[in-house]
């Protein structure tokens, strides 16, 4: 057997002495984050040594086993050849014709586009709602599958480790303006920096402001063209036809810079993550605390990218990069998951905890708890599915880890 076996129960007293670890040194939080990542991914490994034993002796064979498993990886550890791959697939993706028909949405010109289309139609019920990660999940696993079926891509999704780069991610390789970058930071335009507030105005957080806020003129999405939108309230931009759905053809723009990242989603965010004990909590750091100023890394990051669509969450997935960090919220659901394998990943209220485990935005109007077997509906995308079917990566139609 390559892969040893690690059991569920010696997990559980260690994220325990982790938290109890005050943590005061950076590097000390750094690790614990990359001890804590590989338990998740050695996890998964031996959940599938597990299943291949026990289905060998019954001469069955496993739909997800360590011989198909996909493996999702960090961008700057893909080689060149990889990085291009991805982005030759990305750029495909933007030239195949769209199966959205123009009624439906008159600005969507591609495969591509497709994918912010249903972004665009759902953004009021898939977020701070029950289905918000198993949508998400889904929704990256079908970009995916259309990359590698419709444009021959043959690696997986990457993802955005996004405290690595925390410090200065305009100079990650994900926006170092190079050839195997998704294009780099907008061209620097002065202006003032975010102020974060909360609804009352009572608390209010002044960041410094981006690097960029221009067009995006470099790297390997130079001068790319966004169809659709805005939705949303951008400075300078007003908003598009047909709520967003409408041809709005404009620049691509970007505002990379570090203080967002540093503040929301640098180690020690991702490291209080990983030990967050239950699904209410967990979601109450990632995606905020509603009326305060703690926006979680999941709106932090967003902000991060900035510009015009990056800016504006109902179309923020076209910008290519929006997969690259919806790669990394899904990558830490898969490990916080894996660190309780009987707790985290089967039941119900393992969707539906808390404030932000209902069918409406933040249970406003209040209504009923997620379901299971509510659908995720991919519109003309791709196929849909089922909040039930997507909860696990390496069962039914995922199968899937994150190194
Ligand atoms: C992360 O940011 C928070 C808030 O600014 C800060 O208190 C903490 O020390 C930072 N952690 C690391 C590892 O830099
Ligand atoms: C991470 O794991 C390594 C190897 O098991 C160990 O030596 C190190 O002390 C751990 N670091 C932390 C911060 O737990
Ligand atoms: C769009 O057009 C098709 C075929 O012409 C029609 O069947 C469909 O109902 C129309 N959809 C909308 C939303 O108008
Ligand atoms: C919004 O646009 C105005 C006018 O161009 C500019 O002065 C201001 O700095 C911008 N604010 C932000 C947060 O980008
Ligand atoms: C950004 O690109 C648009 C469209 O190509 C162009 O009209 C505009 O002048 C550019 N902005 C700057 C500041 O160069
Ligand atoms: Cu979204």
């Amino acid at each position: 057997m390559v892969f040893s076996h690690f059991p569920a129960l010696l997990l559980l007293p260690c994220l325990v002495y982790s938290a109890s670890i005050p943590f005061t040194r950076p590097i000390d939080v750094e690790s614990t984050v990359a001890n804590l990542t590989s338990s998740a991914y050695a996890s998964g490994l031996s959940l599938l040594n597990e299943r291949e034993t026990s289905l060998r002796t019954r001469a069955d064979e496993s739909h997800c086993s360590i011989h198909n498993i996909a493996i999702r990886r960090e961008y700057g550890s893909l080689s060149s050849k990889e990085k291009l791959q991805y982005i030759d697939a990305v750029k495909c993706l933007q030239k195949l014709p769209p199966r959205t028909p123009a009624n439906v949405s008159s600005g969507a010109r591609s495969r591509f586009d497709d994918f912010t289309v249903v972004h665009i139609q759902q953004t009021l019920d898939i977020h701070f709602s029950g289905i918000f990660l198993p949508w998400h999940r889904w929704f990256v696993h079908s970009y995916e599958k259309a990359l590698r079926e419709e444009c021959g891509y043959q690696g997986y999704q990457p993802y955005w480790d996004w405290p690595k780069y925390a410090h200065a991610p305009q100079e990650s390789p994900i926006f170092d303006g190079s050839e195997t970058s998704l294009g780099g930071n907008g061209e620097y335009i002065p202006h003032e920096g975010p102020v974060i507030q909360s609804p009352d105005g009572k608390t209010s957080l002044p960041l410094a402001p981006g690097l960029g806020s221009g067009n995006v003129t470099t790297g390997a999405f130079a001068n790319m063209v966004v169809n659709l939108g805005p939705v949303g309230g951008l400075n300078n931009t007003a908003p598009g036809p047909d709520n967003g759905l409408g041809y709005n053809p404009r620049p691509l723009k970007r505002d990379v810079g570090p203080a967002l990242n540093e503040r929301y989603a640098n180690y020690s965010t991702v490291l209080n993550l990983l030990l967050k004990p239950d699904i209410e909590a967990y979601r109450l750091l990632l995606e905020g605390v509603p009326y305060t100023i703690e926006i979680g890394p999941h709106g932090g990051i967003h902000y991060v990218i900035g510009g015009d669509p990056g800016g504006d969450l109902f179309t923020s997935p076209a910008d290519p990069v929006f997969w690259l960090h919806h790669g990394m919220i899904d990558r830490m659901w898969t490990s916080w998951q894996l660190l309780d394998l009987t707790g985290r990943r089967f039941g119900e209220q393992q969707i539906n905890g808390g404030g932000y485990g209902h069918i409406t935005w933040a249970n406003e109007p209040p209504s009923r708890k997620a379901r299971l077997d509510d659908v995720i509906d991919m519109g003309y995308a791709a196929e849909s599915s089922t909040i039930g079917e997507v909860m696990r990566t390496l069962d039914g139609p995922l199968c899937y880890l994150y190194l």
